[in-house]
């Protein structure tokens, strides 16, 4: 497809919406931008694209036909029932995500990471392996990035590593990552997909085009992805923290094993993986394997796992005090989020929570609280409406702080050996910091003083 001159319609002015307009308008397309929102909620984009030939249609969308468009991009947010989209596919418009959009743009390999957790941490670390080998990375998508801002960077001397989430990859023809990644897969976002077959199937799109050039890196202890081997043409790779394999990447006695053809074994400590928890192992082994196949040399990968410390603010391991580990997910800034973290764990949980709410609901959050967490500990704003939320669920282990301070000082005094302390908060910081970060280092300053 010709973009010059093209009549696209970008459905959704979030990041992606955003980023794909002024991408395409650069490159001379013609470019309609429209958002469910009214014009004043998305105010910034509106006076952004104020001086440009960009139209903005908020408040509803444009109907769409052959007359008036020649594509549709999806921002990944929008569900694909929306009039605009239905219109486009029941008249043969292609509709592509801006994964496929971006992926269109240059020629270089692309590492994909998905999965439902993990996949920002692997992408990071993927990123950072190649950064620190000295090698032209760019890391974007779903970690926050969408792919199409980081394309005019793009030479031929680079390697994409991008974080798909399901709902970019419904909505692709062509990608086709060079190495492939599925982590896990566990219910998620079944609002969207309807049911969970749906689910893992817009996952494993992630391997649609894929051919034996290219590989599929599986992990084996799960049943679901391990499957996911009979349907990809791409080249097998497993790896695996319970079970021994004899090609691919496994723990087996604390040593992380790496059999990988001719280029032979690789034995490499755990202790030597900055990153905790058995999932940020299994992370870890398939990093492994992504930037072996892509050539990348044993010694400065082991470098950079000695050193990786994981997405800042996102299930950020600090530390393990007397049995207790402290773990940062200030970035946990509404149920949802913080959700995904208390379900990260297998150990009980002693959150610390509540902050400035943004108007959500708590109970969903309540009910994972209760099956996840042994004891919560409470503040700011929103302290009693979480209160509450957790009440009506009938969980009685809540403890409230005024100051944040307290509040952390406090969850270590409940926390038993085996524990987890969580800052997971479900709400901004807003009442008691300028953001996230500030919050989550304050956090990482206490656990320190602990240890002190
Ligand atoms: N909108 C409509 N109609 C709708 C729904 C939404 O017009 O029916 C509009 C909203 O009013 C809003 C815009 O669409 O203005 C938002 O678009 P979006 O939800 O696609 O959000 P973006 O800001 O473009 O961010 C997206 C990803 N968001 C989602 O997938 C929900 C970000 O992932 C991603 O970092 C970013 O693109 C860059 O690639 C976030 C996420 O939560 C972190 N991802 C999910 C996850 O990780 O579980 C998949």
């Amino acid at each position: 497809m010709i973009i010059k001159g093209s009549r696209v319609l970008v459905v959704g002015a979030g990041k992606t919406g955003v980023a794909c307009a002024d991408f395409l308008n650069q490159r001379g397309a013609r470019v309609t931008l429209t958002d469910i929102k009214k014009d004043f909620q998305i105010k910034d984009v509106v006076d952004r694209f104020k001086d440009t030939s960009v139209v903005i249609k908020a408040g509803g969308y444009p109907d769409v036909d052959s007359h008036s468009t020649d594509l549709v991009i999806v921002s990944p947010g929008v569900p694909l029932d929306v009039p605009p989209i239905k219109q486009a596919l029941e008249k043969g418009i292609p509709v592509w995500s801006e994964l496929e959009l971006a992926f269109r743009m240059f020629n270089v390999p692309v590492v994909a990471v998905t999965g439902t957790n993990g996949k920002t941490t692997t992408t990071a670390l993927i990123g950072a392996m190649f950064k620190d080998a000295g090698r032209s990375v760019v890391v974007a998508g779903n970690i926050g990035v969408p792919l199409i801002e980081k394309v005019p960077e793009i030479t031929p001397d680079h390697v994409v590593v991008v974080e798909v989430s399901s709902f970019q990859l419904e909505r692709i023809e062509t990608f086709k990552p060079r190495v492939g990644i599925v982590l896990n897969l566990t219910p998620d976002h079944l609002d969207r997909h309807g049911n969970f077959e749906n689910y893992a199937r817009a996952k494993e799109r992630i391997f649609l085009n894929q051919c034996g050039e290219d590989f599929s890196i599986l992990n084996y202890d799960d049943k679901y992805v391990r499957k996911m081997a009979q349907s990809t043409k791409g080249q097998v790779i497993f790896f695996s923290t319970r079970h021994t394999l004899e090609q691919g990447a496994y723990l087996f006695n604390d040593a992380v094993h790496v059999v990988l053809g001719d280029s032979g074994n690789w034995v490499l400590n755990r202790g030597d993986i900055y990153i905790k928890g058995e999932h940020n192992v299994q992370n870890a082994l398939a990093a492994i394997l992504a930037g072996a196949v892509m050539g990348l040399e044993r010694e400065s990968m082991g470098k950079t796992l000695k050193t990786f410390r994981g997405v800042p603010h996102r299930l950020e391991f600090v530390d393990e005090i007397g049995g207790v580990k402290y773990v940062n997910d200030s970035k946990g800034t509404n149920p949802d989020a913080s959700i995904k973290a208390l379900m990260a764990f297998d150990e009980p949980i002693v959150l610390i929570a509540g902050g400035k709410n943004k108007g959500s609901d708590f109970s969903e959050f309540a009910e994972v609280v209760k099956k996840k967490a042994r004891a919560v500990v409470l503040l700011g704003e929103a302290a009693d409406e979480i209160f509450y939320a957790l009440k009506k669920k009938g969980f009685e282990e809540i403890h409230r702080e005024s100051s944040f301070e307290r509040a952390v000082y406090h969850a270590g005094e409940v926390a038993r050996p085996g524990e987890v302390v969580l800052l997971s908060p479900a709400c901004a910081s807003w009442d008691m910091f300028n953001n996230y970060e500030e919050r989550g280092d304050l956090f990482k300053k206490l656990v320190a003083s602990l240890r002190r």
